[in-house]
C-alpha cells in the first residue's frame, strides 16, 4: 500500500512537470493527497471486481496494477498508451484488469455501473462494481437514476464518494444543500458509511465492509472518503477560491509519511526501507517518463480503428473509411 501510494504520487509529480514542458495536451487532473482512497479501496476489492471512475484517474489505474509506463504513455498521446493515445489523461481504461475508465461527463459513469452490476447479479457472478466519483457529482440527475436502480433491484456495486470539499472552483457549501455525502443514500435506503479518506487503512476497512455486504446479496453499499487535493482542479486552474493556511491544514494529514510514521511506529518496517521505496519508485519514473517520451504517435491511418460506426446509416463517414463493424453492443456493455 505504501509503495502505491508512492508511485501514484511519483508518477502524477512527473505527469505535472511534462505537461508544464507542453508534452501532454488537454486536460490534467492531479489526484496528489487522495492516493489513500484509490490504494486503500482497490486493495478490500478483488482484482476482478469491475471497476469506473471519474476523470481523475490516474490513481485508480495505477492501484489496479495497469503497467505506469503505458498510463503515461496515453498521457503523452503516444501510441503504446494504456487506450493507445486515443484517450489521454481523462480516459484510461484497461479491459485485461477490469477497469472501464476513465469518464470525463461528471456522473455518467454512475448508471454504467449500476448496469454493470446488474449484469454480474443476472449471470450470478461474485463480483462487486467499485464505483468511484466526487461530491460534485451527487448534485447530477444521472447520480440518483443510478443510486435508485440500484437499491431497487439490490445489485452488487459499492459507491465511493471522494468527498474532496470541492467541485472545481465551487466549494461543498455553493454545490450541495448537505454536507455529508453519506446522507444522500439514505432516500435510497442504502447503507452508507463516512471514513477518513486520509487514512488508507481506515478506507480499506470500510471498503472491505462495504465488499462484503454486496458480494453477501444485499445489494448496494456508499461509502464517503473525506479527503482533499492538495493541487488545483486541474493544471489550468490558478486556486483563487481556498487560501493557503486551508491547503496546509490538509497537506499536514498527507496521506504517505502518515502511513510511513505508522509503519515503521508498528516495527513493520524501517525509515530506510521507506526511502528505499521512494528512491526506487523515482528511478522507476525517470525511465517510465522516457520510455514514454520516446514511444511513437499514433499512425494517422488507424484514425478510424476503436470507434463505432454508425449502424443505421451504413453509408456514413466512418463506414467509408473502411472500418469493421461494431461487435455486437449486448456483448461489449456485459465484458464478456
Ligand atoms: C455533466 C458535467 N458537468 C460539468 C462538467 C465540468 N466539470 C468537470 S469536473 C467538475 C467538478 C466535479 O467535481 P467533483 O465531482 O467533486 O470531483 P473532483 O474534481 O472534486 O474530484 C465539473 C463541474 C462536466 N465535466 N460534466
Ligand atoms: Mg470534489
Amino acid at each position: 500500500m505504501y509503495r502505491q501510494m508512492v508511485l501514484i504520487r511519483h508518477f502524477e509529480e512527473h505527469a505535472a512537470e511534462a505537461y508544464a514542458q507542453a508534452k501532454i495536451g488537454g486536460f490534467l487532473h492531479l489526484y496528489i493527497g487522495e492516493e489513500a482512497v484509490a490504494v486503500g479501496a482497490l486493495a478490500a476489492a478483488r482484482p476482478t471486481d469491475p471497476l469506473l471512475t471519474h476523470y481523475r484517474d490516474h490513481g485508480y489505474a495505477l492501484a489496479r496494477g495497469c503497467d505506469p509506463t503505458r498510463c503515461m504513455a496515453e498521457l503523452f498521446g503516444r501510441a503504446t498508451g494504456l487506450s493507445r493515445g486515443r484517450g489521454g489523461s481523462m480516459h484510461l481504461a484497461d479491459r485485461s484488469r477490469h477497469f472501464w475508465g476513465g469518464h470525463a461527463i461528471v456522473g455518467s459513469h454512475i448508471p454504467i455501473g449500476t448496469g454493470m452490476a446488474y449484469a454480474a447479479k443476472y449471470h450470478r457472478r461474485e463480483d462487486v462494481v467499485l464505483e468511484f466519483f466526487g461530491d460534485g457529482a451527487t448534485g447530477n440527475g444521472i447520480f440518483h437514476e443510478g443510486l435508485n436502480m440500484a437499491a431497487l433491484w439490490k445489485v452488487p456495486v459499492v459507491f465511493i464518494c471522494e468527498n474532496n470539499l470541492y467541485g472545481m472552483g465551487a466549494t461543498l457549501a455553493e454545490e450541495s444543500p448537505v454536507k455529508d455525502m453519506v446522507i444522500r443514500a439514505e432516500g435510497y435506503t442504502m447503507p452508507a458509511r463516512q471514513c477518513d479518506g486520509m487514512d488508507v487503512l481506515a478506507v480499506y476497512e470500510t471498503v472491505q465492509a462495504a465488499c462484503a455486504h454486496a458480494r453477501g446479496g444485499n445489494g448496494p453499499f456508499f461509502v464517503e472518503c473525506l479527503t482533499y487535493r492538495f493541487r488545483g482542479h486541474s493544471m489550468a486552474d490558478p486556486e483563487l477560491y481556498r487560501d493557503k493556511e486551508e491547503v496546509q491544514r490538509w497537506r499536514a494529514l498527507d496521506p504517505i509519511p502518515r502511513f510511513g510514521a505508522r509503519l515503521v511506529a508498528e516495527r513493520l518496517c524501517t525509515e530506510r526501507e521507506l526511502t528505499a521505496i521512494n528512491e526506487q519508485v523515482e528511478q522507476e519514473m525517470l525511465q517510465v517518463v522516457a520510455a514514454a517520451d520516446a514511444a511513437p504517435v499514433p499512425d494517422p491511418a488507424t484514425v478510424a480503428e476503436m470507434i463505432y460506426a454508425n449502424p443505421i446509416d451504413p453509408a456514413a463517414p466512418v463506414m467509408a473509411l473502411g472500418a469493421a463493424p461494431p461487435p455486437a453492443p449486448a456483448a461489449v456493455l456485459l465484458g464478456e
